[in-house]
């Protein structure tokens, strides 16, 4: 795999990105035209603007790089025949995008022979385009970005939260950081979360049970912006779900440790 391979990828993605963001947001601006239909509960929302924004990459990418795999959160797996994977959620933040809360984004992770090796997110709502290229570093708009000089005291921690965990074990997590003297916020979107982590708003992140297209290419710009990624996404099985710590490197330890005292708790039902 050459580097430009990787970037010719996402130069290419980019541009198509140009278009998914405008589609999203010709159906956010339009939200009464939409069906909103439910997954596993009330809490796990989908509609057309999902389906859309993600046939309009594939498609793309697709006919741009015919041997490539995908992996999208409402398209499913699509495995390719060769060493590279798509790995997409194409509107990360679905209950705040069908509520009219600004907190949503497009991620759209690329991955060779099972590592994450670049990704673009864009916040459409905030007019922010994030990327991270192989070996060099990460961009906000163009512009250079570096995780936190924070640590779990000083800044402000995001945490994921959603049915599929068990309420106390992130109660507990809750207890745990402000018994230490951090602060948390739940942004209902893990990309957007991890961008911010990305540029040092937030100092680190943790969700419990949160799948690859959430995170991938967050993983790819936070890595590259210098922080620290600690996720047991199975690459065997990238759709499984897994738990996922993200940080700059002076809060990386602390959440690891305060996450993983609640991790063997048993999940919900
Ligand atoms: C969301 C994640 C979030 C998680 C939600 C949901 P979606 O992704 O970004 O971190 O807590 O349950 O899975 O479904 O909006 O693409």
């Amino acid at each position: 795999m050459t580097d430009q391979e990787t970037i010719r990828r996402l130069d290419a993605a980019e541009a198509l990105l140009d278009r998914a963001e405008a589609l999203a947001l010709s159906y956010f601006r339009n939200l009464d035209t939409l069906t909103v239909e439910w997954k596993t509960s009330p809490q796990d929302t989908v509609s057309r603007a999902d389906r859309e924004v993600e046939e309009l990459l594939r498609d793309g990418l697709g006919a741009a790089f015919p041997g490539d795999g995908f992996l999208g959160e409402e398209l499913g797996l699509s495995a390719g025949d060769g060493d590279w994977l798509w790995v997409i959620d194409p509107i990360d933040g679905t209950a705040n995008f069908l509520h009219g809360l600004s907190e949503w984004c497009i991620s759209v992770g690329l991955m060779h022979r099972g590592r994450v090796v670049a990704g673009l997110i864009a916040i459409p709502c905030r007019s922010e385009r994030f990327r991270a290229d192989p070996g060099q570093g990460a961009t906000l708009n163009g512009q250079p970005i570096r995780v936190s000089g924070e640590t779990l005291q000083t800044g402000i921690t995001g945490l994921g939260a959603n049915l599929d965990v068990a309420p106390e074990i992130l109660g507990g997590l809750v207890t745990r950081l402000l018994g230490e003297k951090g602060m948390f916020q739940r942004s209902g979107s893990a990309a957007v979360a991890m961008a911010h982590v990305a540029c040092g708003r937030l100092v680190a992140y943790h969700e419990y049970v949160v799948r690859l297209w959430d995170t991938c290419a967050g993983i790819a710009l936070i890595e590259a912006a210098g922080g620290r990624v600690h996720s047991v996404h199975p690459a065997a099985d990238p759709a499984m779900p897994g738990p996922l710590t993200a940080a700059a490197p002076g809060a990386a330890e602390a959440l690891i440790r305060l996450a993983g005292a609640g991790r063997d708790a048993p999940a919900p039902t």
